[in-house]
């Protein structure tokens, strides 16, 4: 049906659009209007809840004026979209950073001010919109935001998770999970009702005849689960460009709630169903880097892929153009493996239900799509088991099968002497049971496949995908080293620090041109500069330390170093590595006379991060880290020379609180293992110096940085290999250093010896795959020369300035300008 007003109506449209707040009257208006109207609350019951409310409504409102025009905008120029589909995006708060991007934020501060508020206690109020895990997530919300930036046309595509991460508690040095509903009040989101997709699983496939005489396959039966779009707003800093994320969340399909049974009295049953179908958006798979291969989260897949790609296809069939034109108009860009569906999908929808022919809808398919690959862990590549695929989604394996079959056919006649080759590449696995190779599906049907830094986009040509290489060609492979928004991470998180560097580079034009920080180094040796530098990283560990004692009731002191590791935790990440440190650090300051002591480098080590719930051997390593500051931390004998903190349910909000306040942060993972990492740039945009191996982006880090602002130490990837090979076949003596570690913890230092045997024996009697002993040595060494250098305090604030000038590489602007010019071709938008 046709909605749009009528041309001679539209005047009286026009007259009444609403023009936002320019100053902080109106918007004290804005707030006041929605305390009463939307929220039905007064001036004698509004509390910093309703005050957080009433604010995002009023800035809401104003993002919905350039949302509005910015879809107008991409409709009347039928410009090519990017399409950037993904299973999480980890958004945080929303209300700081609409402030920002919108540049109001001077005039909320005020205008809550009048009213009686605190701008950071009401920003404060927000519930982080967490549907995301780590990296993979928050890389897809820097994107989000850069695309906004720079104008591009772009559409998010994700799930609308009912629960997103759990909340994590630390109960007796124990992680606790902790459901997450964060929907009770949203009001960035905006349900489209009217928006909904019918999704088809499970049924039967039949071939059947159509009025040409062509046979075409027919999938019927099944059950049906409806998609309903709820629409986020994402604007771009300093731009009327507010683009859209798209979720999808499910209920049941009208027809499934079952009338009849529930006539006939049997109401529970009728209700099942509809629990059923909301199953799907209900909860985040809350694994990083590690597929668990549950049922319901390949129907997560189809169910967000089928939504959106019919989204898509309705948008590009408006334009009535012919389909080979279709990946003139779309990219779609796969995020990880996750969304591979969408390639068969696309498919099906072209050869099904449009009638083209096999070869032309395949052309069209490979040439829309692009995949990131952001691991090569063999546990956190997809695999789904055949039988599984074929009884859910019958027809796709048919499709899957006929795309295996065309590549091998191809792969053969041009490679015929290499016999193995076949079974290398086919995209099905022949164990038992048979599997999908969803990486392999991914290579075979896009026309681009990037990795997310240097060293990894190499490993993953030399490993993974070698054979892919040769087939395909190295054209067909490409990087694009991962970035960040410095809005977020910098000018939001570090305000004063943002503030400061504009005094120095301009104004705030390195928000959009990172590359400008370069003019800091003119200041490297200005007392003055380094002064207010170094007081506002003090101001930020005091905060840090503030928030410490308030919820640990654990006192830091804040002209100590603090020492940050971050992130989810992994046995890869290593930090078990981090922690045996700790402990070798306390056993060294224990065997010291008080006069020794008193020579040392006052240390406060700080660890976050959550791990997967069935993930026991992380868990032993929170477990661990918090009985040691338990110890630690009441000893007289080291006082303020060593505290130990674990901090409780490390997110996005928290992030921007601890990462401005680190001196040094831990990038440390097995060489090879990270494929780029994104909280380490972080870290050194808010002028913190990292300890880090080299691994993923720590090495263009050092590239960019110089390798005298950087602490690296450990294994080569190149050499880890060998070494596994000679811990499993040759002699692997421990490191004697961590041995009496190792000691110390089995003699009961640090609480029931037993309950720490996994995470030793792993490294003493099974292979230590992670290298923890190998890097040992090398590790303490490169933190004594940490201790050394950051007594030298003027040296340590020119390297932090140094290092912050030369980050202009890792803003994801950068990023996502490589992927439009390289893989999407596509351009932004004039506004
Ligand atoms: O582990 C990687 C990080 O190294 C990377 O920085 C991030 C963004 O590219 O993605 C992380 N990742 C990889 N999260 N999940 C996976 C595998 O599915």
């Amino acid at each position: 049906v046709e909605a749009s007003i009528p041309e001679p109506q539209r005047a009286a449209w026009t007259k009444h659009e609403f023009s936002g707040f320019q100053n902080k009257e109106e918007f004290e208006r804005e707030v006041v209007r929605h305390v009463e109207t939307t929220l039905a609350r007064s001036i004698y019951n509004c509390d910093e809840s309703a005050a957080y409310s009433a604010s995002s409504l009023a800035f809401r409102d104003r993002l919905v004026q350039g949302w509005n025009k910015t879809q107008q905008r991409q409709t009347f120029t039928d410009s090519k979209r990017i399409y950037y589909l993904s299973l999480e995006f980890l958004m945080g708060r929303a209300l700081d950073n609409a402030m920002l991007n919108l540049g109001a934020k001077e005039v909320a501060k005020e205008g809550l001010a009048e009213l009686g508020f605190r701008i950071e206690d009401i920003v404060g109020q927000e519930h982080d919109a967490a549907l995301g895990n780590g990296g993979l997530g928050r890389l897809a919300a820097c994107f989000l935001d850069s695309m906004a930036t720079l104008n591009y046309p772009a559409w998010g595509y994700g799930l609308r998770y009912r629960y997103g991460i759990f909340k994590q508690e630390i109960i007796d040095g124990y992680q606790v999970e902790v459901p997450d509903y964060w929907l009770d009040f949203n009001p960035w989101e905006f349900p489209r009702h009217d928006v909904t997709v019918d999704i088809q699983f499970y049924g039967q496939v039949r071939k059947s005849q159509d009025e040409n005489g062509k046979t075409v396959a027919i999938w019927e039966g099944g059950e049906t689960v409806t998609a309903v779009a709820y629409d986020v707003p994402t604007p771009g800093y300093d731009t009327p460009s507010t683009n859209n994320l798209r979720l999808w969340s499910s209920k049941a399909a009208s027809g499934e709630f079952d009338f009849q049974k529930f006539n006939s009295g049997d109401y529970e049953s009728s209700v099942a169903d509809q629990q059923r179908a909301e199953t799907i958006s209900a909860v985040l798979y809350p694994n990083d880097n590690l597929d668990r291969g549950k049922e319901l989260r390949i129907k997560q897949q189809y169910f967000w892929v089928a939504a959106s790609l019919y989204d898509i296809v309705r948008r590009f069939k408006k334009s009535k153009r012919s389909w080979n034109e279709f990946p003139d108009q779309v990219a779609i860009q796969l995020n990880d493996t996750h969304p591979t569906l969408a390639i068969v999908e696309l498919q099906r929808i072209l050869i099904d239900v449009e009638g083209l022919e096999w070869d032309e809808a395949w052309n069209i398919v490979t040439s829309t799509f692009g995949y990131t690959n952001h691991t090569v862990l063999p546990e956190a590549l997809e695999k789904w088991p055949v039988g599984l695929i074929q009884h859910l989604l019958p027809r796709h394996l048919q499709i899957i099968y006929d795309i295996n079959l065309f590549f091998l056919q191809s792969v053969e006649k041009r490679f015929p002497e290499d016999r193995d080759i076949l079974r290398r590449v086919s995209i099905i696995e022949e164990s038992q049971p048979k599997m999908v190779r969803m990486a392999y599906l991914a290579v075979v049907g896009s026309h681009k496949v990037n990795g997310v830094a240097e060293l990894h986009s190499d490993l993953i040509q030399t490993t993974i995908f070698k054979d892919f290489v040769t087939i395909f060609g190295e054209d067909k492979f490409t990087n694009v080293t991962n970035g960040i928004t410095p809005r977020r991470w910098l000018h939001q998180a570090n305000p004063r620090l943002s503030e400061l560097i504009a005094s120095k580079t301009g104004g705030y034009e390195f928000l959009k041109d990172l590359t400008l920080l370069n003019k800091l180094e003119l200041f490297v040796d200005d007392k003055t500069f380094r002064k207010e530098w170094a007081e506002i990283k003090f101001a930020n560990k005091v905060r840090l330390a503030k928030y410490i004692k308030s919820t640990l009731n654990v006192n830091v002191n804040p002209a100590a170093l603090f020492d940050v590791q971050v992130k989810r935790i992994h046995e890869y990440k290593r930090q078990q590595l981090n922690i045996f440190g700790v402990i070798h650090r306390y056993l060294t300051l224990k065997a010291m006379s008080p006069e020794e002591r008193k020579k040392q480098q006052p240390r406060v080590s700080i660890f976050g991060g959550k791990a997967a719930p069935g993930y026991w051997m992380a868990k032993q390593i929170i477990h661990l880290i918090n009985n040691v500051g338990g110890v630690v931390n009441q000893d007289p004998d080291i006082g303020d020379l060593l505290k130990v903190i674990f901090l409780e349910d490390y997110n996005v909000s928290k992030a921007e609180m601890i990462i401005p306040a680190s001196d040094l942060s831990e990038h440390i993972s097995t060489a090879g293992t990270e494929a780029s990492g994104t909280s380490n740039m972080k870290f050194v945009l808010n002028g913190g110096l990292i300890i880090g191996t080299c691994d993923g982006a720590n090495i263009e880090i050092t590239r960019e940085i110089g390798q005298e602002n950087i602490f690296l130490f450990g294994t080569l990837s190149e050499d880890v290999e060998d070494l596994r090979h000679m811990h499993t076949y040759g002699e692997h003596p421990i490191d004697p250093n961590l041995a009496k570690v190792f000691d110390a913890i089995q003699g009961g230092m640090f609480g029931e010896p037993n309950d720490f045997n996994a995470m030793i024996s792993a490294v003493r009697d099974h292979g230590d795959y992670y290298l923890v002993s190998d890097d040992f040595q090398s590790y303490i060494d490169t933190h004594k020369m940490v201790d050394t250098e950051y007594q030298n305090q003027e040296e340590w604030i020119s390297k932090c300035i140094r290092s912050v000038a030369r980050m202009g590489f890792f803003s994801s602007d950068r990023c996502i300008n490589e992927y439009a010019e390289g893989i999407w071709n596509i351009e932004p938008l004039a506004v």
